[in-house]
């Protein structure tokens, strides 16, 4: 399969990727536009990238706002609150159904590698059971990544180490936690050693809740980043969210930075999320709550957006599309600088590819998987400002998603009046 005609990010020209089976065979400039034969895609100057990546979010917690109550107060505690009520009466069947949804939803908007969180504070592990099958019966639409998340706390819920234990030999890929929601600080500091030892031991990956409040003295970032810094595994460890720092001082926040750039580990920032859960027992001025996201960047460490939430209990809008976000974001984060906006896809491309260490699992390079999307729009720039969807879908090298563009057409009445038009 050829795609011709297609503008890749950070080049100039016109380009046509043939895709050989599952891989990408050949990437070749073109002199001139060219005409498309039987069976070739055309992307009509428009890009052509590496599928959109969501990097965090709860497909186990999808789909169930008020049920069996919402969350009132809009606070990180109540959505804990919500969720520990229908997390009572969730099934396989029905965590399998709404997974589904959400993942066909994330498909649909050109993501095809995804990394969830599953809570694993529930003595059955029903849910998790369930996104294990999720994660292999949705292969043909995406890869997706399972993080045993201990949403109640690994040292202040009854059998939590255990059950993080049962969770990895189960088969989830990622180690995750939640030290600011520990009873005690010493308790949070205490989950990250643990976590971090069981990650060494299993191989697998890290990606922590960390922080994710307004609480200035909520600092186990640094706790996190030293442990990766010893270990030597930065780039295999995650902190989600770090909302404090939005709240830290310059001061700190200055100490802190070194730290993290010697720990080379990576960030998820959920904006839309934090943006209505944090700020919430301000009055005014009501600070932002969300972390330093230009700052990491521009500190060249690795920093990507995820959605974290489609209609749960912390949040209640949401469809999939991860390019919202992106534009929330850019607004939220003051990223709107001329060359913020030309790069800005890296956010929910390449920054989070790196985060869910996809390697050369990824990318629009020749020997990668012909993993492809085409977006309507010419650069980054357009794709965000016009929140452009995917108009195609490319996996293992065969069209999984086509989208007929929308159109409008006005009428009569909307022609430009005779005199007008004449000057
Ligand atoms: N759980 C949590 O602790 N934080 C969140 N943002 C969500 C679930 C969505
Ligand atoms: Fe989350």
């Amino acid at each position: 399969m050829k795609i011709i005609n297609a503008t890749l990010r950070k080049r100039t020209g016109l380009y046509t990727v043939t895709c050989n089976a599952e891989r990408i065979a050949a990437i070749e400039e073109q002199t001139a536009s060219v005409a498309a034969a039987p069976g070739d895609i055309d992307a009509s100057g428009q890009l052509l990238i590496a599928p959109l990546v969501e990097p965090h979010i709860h497909l186990d917690a999808t789909l169930t706002a008020g049920q069996p109550q919402w969350n009132m107060s809009g606070t990180l505690f109540e959505g804990i609150e919500r969720w520990g009520q229908r997390k009572a009466s969730i099934t396989h069947e029905d965590t399998k159904q709404r997974a589904h949804t959400t993942v066909r939803m994330l498909a649909e908007h050109g993501i095809q590698h995804v990394r969830t969180h599953v809570d694993v504070t529930d003595p059955t592990l029903a849910a998790l059971a369930a996104m294990l099958e999720v994660r292999e019966e949705s292969r043909h639409l995406i890869d997706l990544q399972i993080v045993a998340f201990p949403q109640e706390g690994i040292e202040s819920y009854a059998g939590g180490r255990a059950l993080m234990e049962r969770a990895i030999a189960m088969g989830a890929d990622v180690v995750g936690g939640i030290p600011h929601f520990e009873n005690t600080r010493e308790q949070g500091v205490s989950s990250i050693k643990f976590l971090m030892d069981l990650a060494e031991r299993t191989g697998c990956l890290v990606d922590v809740h960390c922080d994710e409040t307004d609480d200035p003295h909520s600092r186990f970032l640094e706790v996190l980043a030293e442990e990766a810094r010893v270990r030597g595994m930065g780039p295999r460890v995650t902190a989600s969210h770090t909302t404090a720092m939005g709240s830290y001082d310059n001061a700190y926040c200055s100490k802190l930075f070194r730290l993290l750039k010697q720990a080379d580990l990576n960030f998820v920032s959920c904006p839309t999320e934090s943006i209505h859960l944090q700020g919430r027992f301000d009055t005014f001025p009501k600070r932002r709550g969300v972390t330093r996201v230009a700052e990491l960047d521009r500190a060249g460490l690795n920093v990507c957006f995820g959605q974290d939430s489609i209609k749960d209990p912390w949040y209640p809008l949401g469809n999939g599309n991860i390019l919202r976000v992106l534009d929330a974001g850019l607004h939220i984060c003051h990223m709107m600088g001329f060359e913020d906006l030309a790069r800005s896809l890296d956010l929910v491309t390449d920054h989070s590819a790196r985060t869910l260490n996809l390697g050369e699992g990824y990318g629009v390079a020749v020997g990668r998987p012909a993993n492809l999307v085409v977006l309507d729009a010419e650069s980054d720039y357009e794709a965000v400002r016009r929140q452009v969807k995917a108009r195609v879908s490319i996996r293992a090298g065969k069209v999984l998603m086509t989208r007929v563009p929308e159109r409008v057409e006005f009428s009569h009445l909307a022609q430009v009046p005779a005199q007008a038009a004449h000057g």
